[in-house]
This record gives C-alpha cells, structure tokens and sequence, in this order.
C-alpha cells in the first residue's frame, strides 16, 4: 500500500519536488536552491514524507537520504524548457534505477490531450507494471496539457486528469489547482479518492497567496501536496513546511 510505502496518514503528506533543474533549468536553481544538499537538508528538518528528484540529482545526494531515512519518489521522465516540444516528457531513467537508489516510488508526467499521449500512456503503463512487480509506489503528474488546451488549470481539465490516472492505476496524482476551492472540489468528484488512491497538489509558482490556496486545497478534498518553489525558493521555507503540516494535521 502506497500509505506504508511513503508513511502517509491516512493517505495525507507532503512531498518535497525538486526536479526544476531540468524542467526551468538555471532560472530556478537560485542561491541555496541550486545545490541538492540543501534540499534534503530541508526535507529532512522539515519532515516531509519524500522528496522527488530525477536520477542524476537523487544519486548525488543518496547516502545522505539512506543515512536521514527520507524516502524518494525517483521522477523517471521528463523535458527541458529549450524544446519546442512542449507535450511530450522523455524517459529519463528506469524502474530499475529507482529500485537501485532504494526510492519508495517513480514519478511519471503524461500530458493529456496531447498529440504523443498515447506514446506517454503505453510507456507508463509498462512502467507502472514493472513498478507494481518491484513492489514501487506510483505518482503520475497527470497534467493536460496540449496545443488546443488554453487553460489547462480549468476544473474539467483537472477533473479529467484526476479521473484519467485513476484509470491508469497510479497510486497518487499530482495535479494542478484549480484556483478556487469550490472549483477544486468540483474537479475531484468524479473519483473516487482516498483508501489507495490519492490527490495531491503542484505548488506551482511561488505566490503570495499560497497559503490560503494550500488551506482551501485541503478544504476541497487533497490529500496533501507535492510542492518545489513556494516552499525552497523562500528564506523561511521550513517555516511554510510547518504551516503546510499545519493545514493538513500531519
Ligand atoms: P512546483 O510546486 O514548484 O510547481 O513543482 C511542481 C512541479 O510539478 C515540479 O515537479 C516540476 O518540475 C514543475 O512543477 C513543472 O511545472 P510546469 O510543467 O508547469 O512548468
């Protein structure tokens, strides 16, 4: 059960992304936030149930989180912001190399709506067997996103995404938020969550009203978050990890 595997209660918890090197590159890896140290250093005093990284990060920084005991979602594909190719993620590592690092789950985007979704779809399902065969959790940023889509935060657009990895089998998704509360709510009724099937958050970028967005998420039914910039990219970042936890009485 994914709640054993990343020590989720009651399926809630927070996840530390930081695999914004490779998909914003420099323009976010600032200051502390370019060094990976740093970032498990603060996944570890913050507490939080694991931290994302893709491959060549995770490896670096792996004796520290086996020493620290802090559980890794090793994030397997990906992109660049350089490409023009916007709505597909390559794979950037194996089951195998999760199993390597002793992460707790992969992480996998697909990109709905997309003209390569089906390739997307096909390569997460082989991985998401490999995944289950190595007894891995699954989180699936499940994002819509397409040269059609204009809003890809619209409560349809999140709806279907929630909808569409359950469907797929992931154990978790991450979406994105909706901007309100009621929209929100509404986005995660066409599923059934919780009992093995979780929904958790993107942070998105860093904003002054991310708090009262993060108390309103929880409101709407997310089972926690898994959020980059609005925690790290600020000097009290393990302040808001508090108040995070706050929020979703962890
Ligand atoms: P944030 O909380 O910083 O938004 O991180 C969430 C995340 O999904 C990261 O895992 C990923 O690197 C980034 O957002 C991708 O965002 P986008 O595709 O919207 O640029």
């Amino acid at each position: 059960m994914i709640e054993r595997k990343l020590g989720l209660k009651k399926g809630k918890g927070i996840f530390l992304a930081y695999d914004h090197g490779l998909e914003h590159g420099p323009r976010d890896m600032v200051g502390l936030a370019h060094d990976p140290h740093y970032i498990a250093t603060l996944a570890y005093k913050g507490g939080v149930n694991a931290v994302i990284m893709q491959y060549g990060t995770a490896k670096r920084v792996n004796p520290f989180l086996k020493e620290k005991r802090i559980n890794l979602i090793l994030k397997i594909n990906g992109k660049t912001l350089l490409t023009k190719e916007k709505y597909i993620a390559g794979l950037t590592a194996q089951v195998e190399d999760a199993v390597k690092l002793g992460a707790k789950a992969i992480g996998y985007t697909i990109y709905f709506g997309s003209p390569y979704e089906h390739l997307m779809i096909e390569t997460f399902s082989s991985l998401r067997k490999k995944a289950e065969h190595y007894g891995l959790g699954v989180v699936l940023w499940s994002y819509v996103r397409a040269p059609h889509i204009k809003d890809e935060q619209k409560k349809e657009y999140v709806g279907y995404a929630v909808r569409a990895g359950y469907e797929l089998g992931a154990d978790i998704v991450k979406v994105k938020y909706t901007g309100s509360m009621k929209t929100f709510k509404e986005a995660l009724s066409y599923t059934p969550h919780g009992n093995g099937f979780y929904v958790y958050v993107a942070g998105g970028s860093k904003s002054s009203r991310f708090l009262k967005d993060v108390k309103d998420m929880r409101e709407a039914g997310a089972s926690g978050l898994a959020v980059g910039r609005n925690v790290w990219m600020r000097e009290n970042a393990l302040e808001v990890l508090k108040e995070i936890k706050k929020v979703f009485e962890l």
